[in-house]
């Protein structure tokens, strides 16, 4: 599916072809970047409210703005539904957005960093270095891999994984397929957890829906949250979380004040309200009907 994205009169539109007939716009300031790297086309914009902005193949995957609120909450409910986690694996995200969460944990040991495209994480370092620091912990493992790959060859390995993809469009189609949580689900250690983006419980149903039926089917425990990011079409976007065994809707332990105070996002009321989901949404989610 080709996404019809536009820039007129100094505006960048996101036309997306998972929400039709209605587009996401920032004014911008100017171009910063525009390549295309081996998998996909690589822009950075300075807008003139948000910030810097990261685009991949049309689709905004971030602005300085609200950057955070995704990265805490993608990172900090599935660490901290964890009693104790130390080996991590984060797949796609190669801004480091989330690595640099993680970063603030000190229990976790090992730190798997596993990114189709290493333009990505180059375009970061160069014009988001408050992203990029993740890449700068001595934990980080980075391996510049196809994710699917990485993950069939690992075996009861992981506490935690965590794919912060793009769009089901693309390099990330695959990582929205049974084939791939099937190979999640193997790679985490008994009472492991995992939590991928979930796109829009208002505008991308069908993803949605998909995404929790395959992970109701394969995991114990599953659970949707939802985060606030004025960025993303619609204001928000869903997370998508598996357990085999952990409670995922309530912190198995409490956040040190130096974590709390480092965040802007999460914290353990947050954590449990997340899971608080719209009428419309939990019917939508229990009946796999998105006219729920
Ligand atoms: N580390 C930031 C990467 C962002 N990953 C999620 C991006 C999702 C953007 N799509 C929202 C839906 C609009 N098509």
């Amino acid at each position: 599916m080709k996404n019809y994205n536009r820039i007129t009169k100094g505006w960048f539109s996101e036309i997306c072809h998972l929400w039709p007939g209605a587009a996401n716009s920032f004014e911008i300031e100017s171009v910063l970047y525009n390549k295309k790297s081996k998998f996909q086309q690589i822009e950075v914009y300075q807008t003139r409210h948000h910030g810097r902005m990261l685009v991949l193949d049309g689709i905004v995957q971030l602005t300085e703005f609200d950057e955070f609120a995704y990265h805490e909450m993608l990172t900090h409910i599935p660490m901290f539904a964890h009693p104790n986690p130390e080996s991590v694996l984060v797949i796609g995200g190669g801004d480091g957005g989330v690595l640099r969460e993680i970063g603030r944990h000190d229990g976790v040991k090992a730190i798997d960093f596993c990114e189709i495209d290493e333009s990505v994480m180059t375009v970061s370092k160069a014009f988001f270095p408050k992203l990029a620091c993740g890449f700068d912990d001595p934990r980080v493992n980075i391996f510049i891999r196809d994710g699917i790959e990485f993950i069939q060859e690992k075996s009861k390995e992981y506490d935690l994984i965590i794919v912060d993809s793009s769009d089901p469009i693309g390099p990330a189609a695959d990582l929205f397929e049974k084939p791939f949580y099937r190979s999640l689900k193997a790679a985490l250690r008994p009472g492991g957890i995992m939590a991928t983006q979930g796109e829009s419980l208002f505008l991308h149903k069908k993803t949605v829906i998909k995404l929790a039926q395959m992970t109701k089917a394969l995991f114990p425990l599953q659970a949707y949250a939802h985060v606030l990011v004025p960025t993303y079409p619609g204001g928000h976007i869903g997370l998508c979380l598996g357990s085999l065994g952990p409670d995922l809707r309530r912190p198995s332990r409490s956040i040190h004040l130096d974590l709390q105070t480092q965040l802007k996002y999460y914290n353990p009321e947050i954590h449990e309200a997340a899971f608080i989901l719209p009428r419309f949404a939990k019917q939508m989610l229990e009946t796999g009907d998105e006219n729920a």
